[in-house]
């Protein structure tokens, strides 16, 4: 059970996101909002079956997946791809195939989360620290 994973995870600090949000084609308006959150993930797991809330004060969206299943997902930032999400020890990988394709992954590493998102070569980190 991929209980490092579970709970309520925070952002504390982010790099070229806006970047980020420009390589998968969100325009200037959004994208300045975009930069304006600090959102909260809100995880939970059970068995292979994963529940990701990312919640912003515009904006929630829930991913719902089984691992190693491929599903279409409706991402944050507008895309229509079909992702698949695969655990390597304690890293979250979700692939999405689509225009653009994105690599976003999620590291756990006890009280801290380090999420990258990749696109047409632009990498955005982001680290989340666990509530409470
Ligand atoms: C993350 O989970 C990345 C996605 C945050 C979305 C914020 C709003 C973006 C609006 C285009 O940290």
């Amino acid at each position: 059970m991929a209980d490092f994973a579970a709970g309520t995870w925070n952002l504390a600090h982010t790099e070229n996101f806006d970047e980020y949000m420009k390589a998968v084609g969100v325009g200037m308006v959004m994208r300045k909002l975009g930069g304006t959150q600090k959102p909260t993930q809100e995880i939970t797991v059970d068995g292979d079956n994963w529940h990701i809330k990312t919640i912003t004060t515009f904006k929630t969206s829930e991913l719902k997946f089984k691992l190693n299943e491929p599903f279409d997902e409706h991402t944050i930032d507008g895309r229509n791809v079909k992702t698949t999400c695969k655990l390597e020890g304690q890293k979250l990988i979700q692939d999405q195939k689509g225009e653009p394709e994105s690599m976003i992954t999620r590291e756990f590493n006890g009280n801290e989360m380090k999420m990258m998102l990749t696109a047409k070569g632009v990498t955005c980190t982001r680290t989340y620290h666990k509530a409470g």
